[in-house]
């Protein structure tokens, strides 16, 4: 009797589990605080980051992860190409040769990183992506720098084997004079045991390809690595990966450096309309690992699981309350760079020059503002401004610290202050005033467009509180209702007319 109770069990227990692994997959992103300054010893600075990975990884295993994310340069720092030698491994090319560094240790003795990444993988049974630096010998090749080797920004596959899977070269360089472009246009396409995906590294998410890859229609979603330039007031990490997840209906597993003073912070797993699964930012200097259940194809019977965990070397805890050192300014227009960069949190703004803005005048109202064709209107009511906001409205071609250019359609109320003469230069991240309604239109050339709504403190406000509407071919609008009041900082809608981008030039 009791065996037979017990097989019943076992078999309603086999079924659950295999229902519940039809459902979704859990996925983890690891926002690392980098270990090591230009004073410590390469070896010790490559050992010690992937000691943070290691215990990354086992407690990710532990919440059951089926897949972990690692940031943009989280094993070493980005330098000149003089420094960037130390840390550049071969690797060799998965579409020509299958490789399993962790089986051939002999063949990778010389290969930290790739053995330690390979095995974590292998140990754990768990995919892994990470981002590292690939050098390869290209005497006789025409563009082949004088050292007669490309060093190339690389994310780096490996499924639960340790076998590598892809290896993609960055094709969005951001400054990063130690690194070479990417050769040619690559497919980074890769399976799983619970779906297709992709994976691209930082800058290329302002890119159209990205979005391109991620409307593929077997494509689930995209893993990306970054070490992300807080912008406000639209371009701040976490509002970039939601919004960019909105926008093209989605998911986005980002994984993010912790170096608040280096303005990089700000991690999360994102899912189309969903938005947010789980996110961190927080500038406080600690590395968290953040574990959340995804729905497979959009399912919507996931609990909502997840977790955020701070791993250290004094040790691993959970951290409930996320976004509590979040101050209330950060632009370096006025604070200036800092040397404490693991706790003082420092943004770059947008370069907002050539918006058009419109202070809100009155506790309600209606403003309007235009350029160049694109018109951007808000109709909004609160109990009191307490702060200056103001509809800002932008199209044209924006220029990204005069270097790069692309073309852009904003729309955004936002809070900011006046520094120069400029009435709306930075943006604070706190605010006092309550928004009871909010109703944000404009009308677009754009197809992407990217919306997002922040909340005081930097908390993304949840999307079933807010209401993101195409309403017809053109116009696309941002509604919020909620009675007991919301206190806001950004509400913004960012279109991408990829189609009119200049060519890229690194
Ligand atoms: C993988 O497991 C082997 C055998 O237990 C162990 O020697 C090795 O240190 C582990 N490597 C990593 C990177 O976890
Ligand atoms: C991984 O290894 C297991 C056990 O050696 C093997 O059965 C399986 O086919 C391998 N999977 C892949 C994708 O290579
Ligand atoms: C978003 O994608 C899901 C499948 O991943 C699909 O079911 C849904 O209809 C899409 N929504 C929109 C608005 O395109
Ligand atoms: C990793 O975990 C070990 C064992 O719990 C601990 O002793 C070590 O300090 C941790 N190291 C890091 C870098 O997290
Ligand atoms: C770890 O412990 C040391 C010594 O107690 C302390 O100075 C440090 O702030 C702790 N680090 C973290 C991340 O908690
Ligand atoms: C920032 O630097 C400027 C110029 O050196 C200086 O005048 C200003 O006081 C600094 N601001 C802060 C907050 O340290
Ligand atoms: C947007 O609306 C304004 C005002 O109605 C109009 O002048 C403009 O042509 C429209 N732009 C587009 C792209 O339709
Ligand atoms: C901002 O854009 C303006 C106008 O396109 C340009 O002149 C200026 O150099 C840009 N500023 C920065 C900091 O990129
Ligand atoms: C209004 O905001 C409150 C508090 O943030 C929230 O609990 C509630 O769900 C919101 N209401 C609506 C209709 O979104
Ligand atoms: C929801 C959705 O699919 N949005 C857009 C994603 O991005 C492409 C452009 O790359 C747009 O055409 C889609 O409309």
């Amino acid at each position: 009797m009791t065996s037979w109770v017990s097989s019943v069990l076992l078999v309603a227990v086999g079924f659950l589990l295999a229902e519940a692994q039809r459902h979704y997959y859990t996925a983890a992103v690891f926002e690392h605080c980098r270990f090591g300054t230009r004073d410590d010893p390469p070896q010790l600075i490559v050992q010690t980051n992937l000691q943070y990975y290691t215990n990354a990884t086992e407690a990710a295993k532990s919440k059951g992860a089926d897949v972990i994310v690692f940031p943009e340069y989280g094993i070493f720092p980005p330098g000149d190409r003089n420094q960037l030698k130390d840390y550049l491994e071969c690797v060799p090319d998965p579409t020509v040769i299958r490789v399993n560094p962790c089986e051939e240790q002999d063949a990778y003795s010389q290969k930290p990183i790739l053995y330690t990444l390979s095995c974590l993988a292998k140990n754990n049974s768990i995919f892994l992506v990470a981002n590292m630096g690939d050098i390869q010998n290209c005497e006789g090749d025409p563009d082949c720098p004088s050292d007669g080797v490309f060093h190339f920004n690389t994310n780096v596959v490996f499924d639960r084997n340790g076998t590598l899977l892809v290896r993609y070269h960055k094709e969005h360089l951001f400054f990063e004079a130690g690194m070479d472009l990417a050769r040619k246009q690559q497919n980074t396409v890769f399976e799983t045991d619970f779906g297709t995906f992709a994976t691209y590294v930082c800058f290329d998410i302002d890119f159209a390809r990205m979005s391109q890859v991620a409307q593929w229609p077997d494509v689930d979603g995209i893993m990306f690595t970054t070490m992300w330039v807080e912008q406000p007031p639209q371009m701040k990490s976490i509002q970039v990966w939601e919004s960019w997840s909105i926008g093209n209906n989605s998911t986005l597993i980002s994984s993010n450096i912790q170096i608040p003073g280096f303005y990089a912070l700000g991690s999360g797993i994102f899912h189309g309309n969903q938005g947010a699964l789980a996110y961190t930012f927080n500038p406080d200097g600690i590395s968290k690992l953040v574990v959340a259940k995804v729905p497979k194809c959009n399912s919507e019977s996931v609990p909502p699981e997840s977790s955020i965990t701070a791993i250290t070397k004094n040790g691993t805890w959970e951290i409930e309350d996320d976004g509590k050192d979040v101050p209330m300014e950060c632009s370096r227009m006025f604070l200036n760079d800092t040397d404490e960069i693991y706790t003082e949190y420092r943004c770059v703004e947008e370069n907002v020059t050539n918006y058009n803005f419109k202070q809100l005048e009155g506790s309600s109202g209606h403003v309007e503002a235009c350029q160049n064709g694109l018109c951007c209107t808000l109709d909004y009511s609160t109990d009191y401004l307490h702060e200056r906001f103001f509809l800002g409205v932008f199209s044209g071609i924006y220029d990204h610290f005069g270097r790069y250019f692309w073309c852009e359609e904003d729309c955004i109320l936002v809070r900011c202050e006046a520094y120069d003469d400029e009435p709306c230069a930075t943006f604070p991240m706190k605010s006092n005033t309550v928004f009871r309604s909010i109703d944000l239109r404009a009308n677009f050339t754009s197809q992407a467009v990217y919306p997002s709504v922040t909340e005081s403190g930097m908390r993304l406000m949840p999307t079933n509180e807010w209401l993101y509407q195409r309403r017809d071919e053109k116009e696309r609008s941002i509604h919020i209702e909620n009675v007991s009041g919301k206190n806001l900082i950004t509400v913004g809608m960012k279109g991408r007319c990829y189609e009119r981008d200049p060519p890229y030039h690194r």
